[in-house]
């Protein structure tokens, strides 16, 4: 079995991402299958534990502060209620368990301690736990390692060349700081990004340079299709070609062979045909339930019925 590989360049990527879409597709089953059972999918579910009021300026996202969308605010919600939806999640066969918050940074307060609970709380539910809280430093990173979180999610999202024209208040290097106090404390890496958002395909070459270089490769990709938000600036974003989502997972299939690549927002737009495409292309991991922060995720059954029409079973639990 060839090595994986950190060193992916610009134009080899580009060779991939524009392969014949049929070999694209075949050339992308043919390594998920060299690693990864074919018809069987990792269920997450999302919880927004924290919700807006955001002092970011992310483009695309209704939980910044400065853009004014329908989103209510709601401050950290209590261990309990996080455990009460835990527990529903993992009834609806989510193996991983990830809380969000609308956070610049992780808070050097009493909220942290509630979140490193929250973490105890879904790992004794024998549950993976996932947590994106925004950047954090090699003190905090270490308190969740010892709390039992499984995974920290913190996006790319794209290009560093792109970067500037969606997000001014933090930097790329921020970005890939957390993630590397994520992965100095032991805690597996859940770093994507979001395709839709007008950047050029070489941009999203970049985005899959990066990720790819990362050594070790995140252990979860999610690949988002941008949800736009009325009242944000990328609201009026046409809808993205869901081909161009098959080229993107197909393309972080072959790079990052052994990672989850998660089929993550953007799902309630798809047809069942274009979500058959993104598994046949190596997706192997998905949100359930009908919401992913504060936007909208299929529905249990709409989801249970495609798993049975394509024959997707849901992985079961390894914790
Ligand atoms: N505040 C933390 C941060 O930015 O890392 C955690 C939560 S943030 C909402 C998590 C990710 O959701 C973002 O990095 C982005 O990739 C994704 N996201 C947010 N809004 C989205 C949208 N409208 N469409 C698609 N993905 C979105
Ligand atoms: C990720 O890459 N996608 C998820 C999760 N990580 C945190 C979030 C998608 C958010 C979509 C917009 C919303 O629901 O607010
Ligand atoms: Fe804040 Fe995260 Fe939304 Fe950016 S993506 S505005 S950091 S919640």
């Amino acid at each position: 079995m060839p090595s994986l590989r950190h060193d992916w360049s610009i134009p080899e990527i580009e060779a991939i991402y524009v392969e014949p879409l049929t070999s694209l597709v075949f050339h992308a089953a043919s390594v998920h299958r060299e690693h990864h059972a074919p018809n069987q999918v990792q269920g997450c579910m999302l919880l927004s534990i924290k919700t807006g009021g955001c002092p970011e300026d992310c483009g695309y996202c209704p939980q910044a502060a400065r853009y004014h969308t329908d989103v209510e605010h709601q401050p950290l919600m209590s261990v309990e209620d996080t455990l009460t939806s835990a527990r529903a999640a993992k009834e609806q066969g989510a193996t991983r368990f990830c809380m969000g918050a609308a956070w610049r940074d992780v808070p050097k307060d009493g909220r942290f301690d509630q979140v490193l609970d929250m973490v105890r709380g879904v790992r004794s539910l024998g549950m993976e736990a996932c947590c994106t809280l925004g950047m954090l430093n090699g003190d905090q990173a270490a308190a969740l390692a010892d709390a039992g979180l499984s995974a920290y999610n913190h996006n790319l999202d794209t290009s560093p060349e792109f970067y500037g024209e969606i997000i001014t208040t933090r930097t790329y290097q921020e970005r890939l700081n957390t993630l590397a106090h994520v992965r100095g404390a032991g805690i597996t890496v859940c770093s994507g990004g979001i395709i839709g958002m007008g950047e050029s395909r070489a941009q999203r070459y970049g985005l899959l340079r990066e990720l790819s270089n990362l050594n070790p490769h995140p252990e979860s990709v999610p690949v988002n299709m941008l949800v736009p938000v009325e009242g944000t600036p990328l609201g009026n974003r046409p809808a993205e070609d869901p081909l161009e989502l098959v080229r993107m997972i197909a393309t972080a299939r072959i790079l990052m062979p052994k990672s989850m690549v998660r089929l993550s927002a953007g799902r309630v737009s798809l047809s069942d045909e274009a979500q058959a495409l993104c598994f046949l292309a190596g997706a192997n991991s998905v949100f359930l339930g009908d919401r992913l922060l504060t936007t909208p995720n299929p529905e249990a059954d709409t989801d249970r019925a495609l798993f049975a029409k394509l024959g997707v079973t849901l992985q079961a639990s390894h914790v």
